[in-house]
């Protein structure tokens, strides 16, 4: 806890430190253009295939060496873990999500809730307790004791799993402008067989498997870029305000701009890689060396030794690090061009940035110095209180999300046979997911809302064309 205190005065001086250099130096960001009529999504790394294989496809720009380690990359997400001991892919558990990162992240894209009849397969929940204080915001969430920081729903045999969710949906419908009904289904969740009593008061946050692809040029945005965007006290006044979050960096050992993960909770794809092995699968590793199930009454701790070593940690963040990013589709549709210009009207651009530049990335070559269009600020957002999860992550609220990117989301059911969106999946198509959009979005949803058919059809498109 000592420990965790030198750091709040650690991070506030780097903060005071920060403000102190944005005096003196303002970062000077060009102007974002608005409307991209480029098809290269990933700059260099953009791939011209709209297949179901859109987002499995290697960086075209890759070096020989390189796309060599991208593939022994690609053969470690699909592998699948098993209980120890085995001779290939041991160290599964003893508690768990799923088997192997393409289960949940299949085709390397985008997972969904579970429908009526199954269980859960890529859709994860995140457990805390509340902080006491506001001493602890900032701080990683408070894990709850038996359970730690994720309800881990599977376990191999002779261990319990720790519960299992139950999902129901609340419906409600929305007429806009024009009179069209929308459904609109709120989700609620219910914990069952839980191993041993939840406490009353958990916090939970479900969340969805996000597509891999591009994640390297999202890595090497410069950090001075995506500070240059941020608003917090929303000083021009156009409700969008935009925050960083900043996160427990395990490597460094000190806080560091997140990036990654529905509330931007992971500093690198090196981290966020070894924390998907460990808290998804029970796999430890170099960065997190300790069993997920350490602590539990019903669990002894396991081996010392990491159960992947730090080569395969390598490939496998080099493999998210260097998938290509689909090429846009239909850009000078005159439907397309009418829905982008709506996207820019209803003020979507101010949080999903269209034009970003990439800095350079160390070791990864293809994602360095590319103009990207990602449709994201990698900032937070608060999202209203129906998108919350009412779970602090760090410097996120309980109403903040970072904003998602939207390249590739056209793409999504080709690739993933279904249209869900937003972090826990509500969303049933792209309108769905816009008239969710509360807090900051508040205005840019009421737009959308007052647009007649013939628009919000441009809009779609104008999505459907990234
Ligand atoms: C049980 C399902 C599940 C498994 C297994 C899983 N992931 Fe994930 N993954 C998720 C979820 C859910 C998130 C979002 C996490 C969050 O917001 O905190 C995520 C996030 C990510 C991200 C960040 C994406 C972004 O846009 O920010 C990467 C990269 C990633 N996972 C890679 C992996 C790798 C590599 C593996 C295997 C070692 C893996 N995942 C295993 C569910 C899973
Ligand atoms: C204030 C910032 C902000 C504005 C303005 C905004 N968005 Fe978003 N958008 C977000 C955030 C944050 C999320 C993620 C919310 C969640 O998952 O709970 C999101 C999610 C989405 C998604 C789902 C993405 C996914 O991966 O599931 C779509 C589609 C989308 N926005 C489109 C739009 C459109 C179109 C507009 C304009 C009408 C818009 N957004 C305006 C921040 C914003
Ligand atoms: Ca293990
Ligand atoms: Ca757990
Ligand atoms: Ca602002």
């Amino acid at each position: 806890m000592k420990h965790f205190q030198s750091l709040v005065y650690l991070t506030l001086l780097v903060s005071i430190l920060l403000s102190a250099c944005d005096a003196e130096s303002p970062v000077t960001v060009e102007p974002i253009p608005v409307f991209s009529t480029s098809e290269f999504s990933g700059g260099e790394t953009t791939i011209f295939d709209a297949s179901s294989h859109a987002f499995s496809i290697p960086a075209p720009n890759l070096s020989t060496a390189a796309l060599e380690k991208h593939l022994d990359g690609d053969v470690e997400f699909e592998a699948v873990f098993v209980t120890a001991p085995a001779v290939v892919n041991p160290g599964l558990g003893p508690i768990y999500n799923n088997v192997s990162c393409i289960n949940c992240h299949s085709r390397d894209g985008r997972g969904r809730p579970p429908s009526a009849d199954e269980g859960l397969v890529s859709l994860l929940f995140r457990l805390s307790l509340p902080k006491k204080d506001a001493s602890g915001i900032g701080m990683s969430p408070t894990p709850v004791p038996g359970f730690g920081r994720q309800l881990n729903n599977r376990a191999i045999v002779n261990a319990a799993p720790e519960g299992k969710v139950k999902i129901e949906y609340t419906e409600q419908t929305l007429t806009t402008a024009d009179g069209t009904r929308v459904h609109l289904r709120y989700p609620n969740y219910t914990f069952t067989d839980t191993y041993q009593p939840l406490p009353e008061n958990i916090e939970v946050s479900p969340r969805v498997a996000p597509a891999v692809f591009g994640l390297g040029l999202l890595e090497a945005i410069p950090e001075e870029v995506i500070l240059a965007y941020a608003d917090e006290t929303d000083v021009d006044g156009d409700g969008i305000s935009g925050k960083p979050n900043y996160v427990w960096d395990v490597v460094n050992q000190r806080y560091s701009l997140g990036r990654f993960g529905w509330k931007a909770n992971q500093p690198t794809l090196l981290q966020q890689v070894a924390a998907a092995y460990h808290d998804d699968m029970g796999i430890t590793t170099s960065l997190f060396s300790v069993e997920n199930s350490a602590g539990q009454s019903q669990l002894a701790e396991h081996s010392a030794t990491p159960e992947v070593s730090d080569e395969i940690l390598d490939v496998v963040t080099f493999y998210v690090q260097t998938l290509a990013v689909p090429a846009r589709r239909n850009v000078d549709d005159p439907q397309v061009k009418h829905g982008e210009q709506l996207f820019a009207k209803a003020q979507c651009a101010s949080c999903h940035v269209p034009t970003l530049r990439t800095g350079v990335l160390a070791g990864v070559p293809s994602v360095s110095n590319q103009t990207i269009h990602p449709y994201t600020d990698m900032l937070l957002h608060d999202m209203g209180p129906e998108l919350a999860d009412n779970r602090p992550d760090f410097h996120a609220s309980g109403s903040e999300w970072r904003t998602p990117p939207l390249w590739g989301i056209g793409l999504v059911k080709r690739v993933n046979g279904h249209t869900n969106f937003l972090h826990d999946g509500r969303a049933r198509n792209l309108v769905e997911a816009i008239l969710w959009h509360g807090g900051e979005a508040e205005k840019s949803r009421q737009i959308v809302e007052q647009m007649s058919k013939t628009e919000r059809d441009a809009l779609v498109a104008f999505l459907e064309s990234l």
